[in-house]
């Protein structure tokens, strides 16, 4: 499955009224949307969903703003998806992100940076799974 990556506009995208581009933006990528939907993650959400984040200094500060309003995870496909969106969306600090890519464009700043994407194809497989049941992700 090293097709499929999992991608979540974050709230501040959301909250931005950034969704329209940020989809624009990764289908113009060759990304191809095989599931999406739109939740509010609850604090014990985000707290599963970063685990390994556990006991970082910004840990606290990014379960409140995960869980600040509505997010839109999707599974997105294309060759070697993990690394091409990874790439497509630029560096955690936007400010350090390469020119073009997702958070360079569009992110406030470290912690807001508008969009989430799985960094290892073993997280990929756990966060799709996190958010989708096998047959909410479509096989067109
Ligand atoms: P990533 O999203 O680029 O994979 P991670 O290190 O996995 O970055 O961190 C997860 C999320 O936690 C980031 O996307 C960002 O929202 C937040 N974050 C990471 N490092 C910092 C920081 O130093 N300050 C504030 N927020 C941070
Ligand atoms: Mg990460």
């Amino acid at each position: 499955m090293n097709d499929k990556t999992l991608a979540i506009l974050k709230p501040d995208c959301l909250e931005r009224n950034l969704t329209g581009i940020a989809i624009d933006f990764i289908l113009n990528k060759g990304f191809k949307i095989k599931a999406m939907k739109m939740l509010h993650m609850s604090k014990a959400d985000a707290e599963r969903f970063y685990a390994v984040h556990k006991g970082k200094p910004f840990y606290d500060e990014l379960l409140e703003y995960m869980s600040s309003g509505p997010c839109i995870p999707m599974v997105l496909e294309k060759e070697n998806a993990v690394e091409a969106f990874r790439e497509a969306i630029g560096t955690t600090d936007p400010r350090k992100a390469a020119e073009n890519t997702l958070r360079r464009l569009y992110a406030k700043n470290m912690q807001r940076n508008t969009v989430h994407g799985s960094d290892s194809e073993e997280n990929a497989q756990k966060e799709i799974a996190f958010f989708f049941p096998l047959k909410e992700i479509m096989l067109y």
